[in-house]
């Protein structure tokens, strides 16, 4: 009788990159096998010397490269509308003050969010969505934000959530209810953030519909006072919180952030070496977003140099949103990073797998280790340079959610 260890499916042949050694984070093990069972992994390693496995179904992955499936931790995936006039009225030269008295701006797509149901903004988001998977994506963040009420709110979080029922794919959801101040709070932001720290954030979690909380902190979003209390509240409910930080301005967002043990703090182009050592202090993930940069043509970067040297580990994400980064694809995104910020290929690997589920606090995704999740991405290349280097294209040759 054989000894074989069941398993419901086996991958053989694959060029393996696990993401298991954080020193090598591209390094790869030629001719791996993979095992899975009840969509976990049992076994990610050598062929060789690997146990004999009884599988239920087997898949070749001759020579094709294999890394967890992406995980794109920073979207505004889903919301209503579209704001394509608004770019083409600002190539024309509109200034954003015009664009925003126009009805344009983030108060369109607001407006646009409210008048959509939970089914309008699931099919609106569906092909958003899709379009990620198609690049490999097997977990994706997707934050509220544009319906600046409760009602609205919770209509944008039961649409993520939905998607997440109807795709082969882990939606996470974060609160972002301190993105934006709604026009009947104009001249009230204290008023409107009572609402979000003790109204909404509240009541939002105890449907269970929130699994992180973030806010934007800016001179033309909250003030750190003002995303302090919402932080508070957070940390009151037992929830993670994360931050838009120093995306165009430096108010020392990421060391407040980081204070409250953040999951992340994102954007970061003006970020300071105060805020870096206490990111580095507190283990906060450095989630960058090149198509932001790319999207408003930034022109200061963040400072990568320094955040490499204190160890802060770097994430990177579209932030698909309709304003400031259109963007669905993380592969694209990744090419970006390596483009635009002089992210190596291994940190571009890492940063979309591994440093992406610390990000999410998760340390069950982004590497194929066992008792892992089984998301994994074939692909139709042998080197990880390849998923980098393109523009365009669909490298991907299958994608296994937890399993299947
Ligand atoms: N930072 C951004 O760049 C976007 N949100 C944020 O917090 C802008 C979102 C939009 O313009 O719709
Ligand atoms: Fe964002």
């Amino acid at each position: 009788m054989s000894a074989a260890v069941s398993c419901d499916t086996l991958w053989t042949g694959a060029r393996l990159v696990p993401m298991t050694d954080a020193a090598r984070p591209d390094a790869m093990i030629d001719d791996a096998m993979i095992a899975a069972r009840d969509g976990r992994i049992v076994y990610a390693g050598p062929g060789a010397g690997a146990p004999a496995f009884a599988a239920a179904r087997t898949i070749a992955c001759a020579g094709r490269l294999v890394t967890p499936g992406l995980i794109d931790c920073h979207t505004h995936l889903v919301y209503g509308g579209s704001r394509a006039g608004e770019f083409e009225a600002r190539l024309a030269g509109a200034s954003y003050e015009q664009v925003a008295r126009a009805g344009g701006g983030i108060v369109s797509t607001m407006r646009a969010t409210r008048a959509a149901s939970v089914d309008d903004l699931v099919a609106q988001s569906g092909p958003r969505l899709a379009d990620m998977i198609a690049d490999g994506v097997t977990t994706v963040e997707i934050k509220s934000g544009y319906g600046l009420n409760l009602a609205a709110e919770r209509t944008m979080l039961r649409a993520a959530r939905a998607l997440g029922q109807a795709q082969r794919v882990s939606v996470m959801t974060t609160f972002l209810g301190a993105h934006a101040l709604p026009p009947e709070y104009a001249g009230n932001a204290d008023g409107y953030i009572d609402d979000v720290a003790h109204v909404m954030l509240p009541a939002l979690a105890a449907e269970g519909l929130v699994d992180a909380v973030d806010a934007f902190c800016e001179g033309i979003g909250f003030s750190p006072a003002q995303v302090e209390r919402v932080f508070q509240a957070a940390r009151a409910l037992g929830l993670p919180v994360k931050l838009h930080a120093e995306q165009l301005s430096n108010l020392h967002g990421a060391a407040l952030a980081a204070r409250y043990g953040a999951l992340s703090a994102d954007h970061l182009e003006h970020l300071d070496q105060a805020g870096i050592a206490a990111m580095a202090a507190a283990g906060t993930v450095a989630a960058l977003l090149p198509g932001a940069y790319y999207f408003t043509r930034e022109t200061v970067l963040p400072p990568i140099d320094a955040l490499r040297a204190a160890g802060v580990p770097i994430a990177l994400a579209t932030d698909c949103n309709p304003g400031t980064s259109p963007l669905t694809s993380l592969l694209l995104t990744m090419n970006m990073g390596a483009t635009l910020f002089r992210l190596t290929v291994a940190e571009c690997l890492a940063a979309v797998t591994i440093h992406a589920a610390r990000a999410l606090g998760r340390d069950d995704i982004g590497l194929l280790a066992p008792g892992t999740w089984a998301d994994l991405a074939v692909w139709d290349v042998t080197q990880p340079a390849e998923l980098v280097y393109r523009i365009g294209g669909r490298p991907l040759h299958a994608r296994f959610w937890r399993g299947q």
